[in-house]
C-alpha cells in the first residue's frame, strides 16, 4: 500500500459549460478571483517587471516561465479553480505548456489573427475533434469596453484551418470582443482564431496565460526547468512540469507519476473493470471526460 496521499481532480467543466466550451471554442467565467487574489497577482507583476531593465512602459511586455519565477505563480501550476477544467481534456497526461503575464499598456505592440499552436501542418490536421492546447486566462484589470488591448476571438472558429484576415489586424463581422471585468477567467481552444484589440486607453492591460496540453507535446517556453525549483513543488505540480531525462517519458510516464489525480466521482487510480488485474497502473488507459459521459 503507498503511503503517498493522492488528490481526486478537483472540479471541471459543468455538462452546459463544455457544451458551450465545444461550441464556441471558449468559455469565459466570471468573478473566479477574489479582489484579495487580483491584488496580490498585480503586486507579483509590478515586482518583477520593476526588476527588469528591459522593462518600457510604453511597450508590450510578456514574460515566460512564470511559474519558476516567483512562488506566487507556482501555485498557479495546479490552481484548482482551473485545473480541473484542463484536466477534463488531458487526464493522467496533463502537462503545462506555457505560463506567462501580459503586461499590454496604451500603443503596445498587439497580436494579428491567428490560432495557436503550429502552423505548417495545424494541431486540427492530428486532433480535428479535440484541442492539443487549452489556454485559462486570468484577467487581473477590467477591460469594460474594446480599444483596451482586449482578446478578440471568433466564436467556433476552432474547426476552421483557414481564415482570411490571418496575419492581419483586420475586424471580422463574427469576431467577439471579450470586455473582461478583473476577476474573469476565459477558458480558449487554442485551435480558436483571436487577435488582440489595440490598446488606446489609459489602462494598463495585465493578465495571466496558462496553457495546457498532452504530456507528448513540446512545452513553448522551457525545456528543461531548474532542479532545485522542481524539487520545491508539490506531487502534482512537479507532474504536471513534465520534466524527464528520457524523452520517450513524454510519452510513456514513469509508474510514479501515476495517477496525477484519484478519479473525481469514484476516488479510485483505476477506471474500474476495463483490465484483467496484472495490468499495472501505469500502463493502463484513463477515460477522460468526455468519454465517461
Ligand atoms: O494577449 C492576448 O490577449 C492574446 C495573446 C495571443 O494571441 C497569444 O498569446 O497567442
Amino acid at each position: 500500500m503507498s503511503d503517498i496521499s493522492y488528490r481526486r481532480a478537483p472540479a471541471g467543466f459543468t455538462p452546459e459549460q463544455r457544451a458551450q466550451f465545444d461550441h464556441d471554442g471558449y468559455l469565459t467565467i466570471e468573478n473566479i478571483l477574489s479582489e484579495a487574489e487580483i491584488a496580490r497577482y498585480l503586486e507579483a507583476i509590478d515586482r518583477h517587471i520593476a526588476l527588469d531593465p528591459k522593462f518600457a512602459p510604453d511597450k508590450f511586455y510578456p514574460r515566460e516561465h512564470i511559474v519558476q519565477l516567483d512562488p506566487v505563480f507556482t501555485e498557479l501550476i495546479d490552481h484548482p479553480r482551473h485545473i480541473g477544467y484542463v484536466y477534463d481534456f488531458y487526464g493522467e497526461l496533463l502537462k503545462l505548456h506555457i505560463s506567462q503575464f501580459f503586461v499590454r499598456p496604451k500603443g503596445g505592440n498587439h497580436n494579428l489573427w491567428h490560432a495557436d499552436g503550429a502552423r505548417a501542418v495545424p494541431y486540427g490536421v492530428f486532433a480535428p475533434a479535440l484541442p492539443l492546447q487549452v489556454k485559462v486566462a486570468l484577467w487581473l484589470t477590467d477591460l469594460p469596453q474594446p480599444k483596451m488591448g482586449n482578446l478578440v476571438v471568433r466564436p467556433g472558429s476552432q474547426h476552421q484551418q483557414y481564415f482570411d484576415g490571418y496575419d492581419t489586424h483586420e475586424s471580422s463581422p463574427d469576431e467577439k470582443i471579450i470586455c473582461a471585468k478583473a476577476g474573469t477567467m476565459t477558458l480558449l481552444n487554442g485551435n480558436i482564431w483571436h487577435r488582440v484589440e489595440a490598446n488606446e486607453s489609459d489602462t494598463v492591460r495585465k493578465n495571466f496565460f496558462l496553457a495546457y496540453c498532452p504530456s507528448w507535446v513540446v512545452a513553448a517556453d522551457h525545456l528543461r526547468s531548474d532542479p532545485h525549483w522542481l524539487a520545491t513543488l508539490n506531487r502534482e505540480q512537479r507532474i504536471i512540469m513534465r520534466d524527464y531525462d528520457y524523452a520517450y517519458d513524454h510519452t510513456k510516464p514513469p509508474a510514479r507519476d501515476f495517477p496525477l489525480f484519484l478519479d473525481r466521482e469514484t476516488g479510485l487510480d483505476h477506471d474500474p473493470g476495463l483490465y484483467r488485474d496484472h495490468v499495472a497502473k501505469h500502463r493502463r488507459k484513463r477515460l477522460v471526460a468526455h468519454e465517461k459521459s
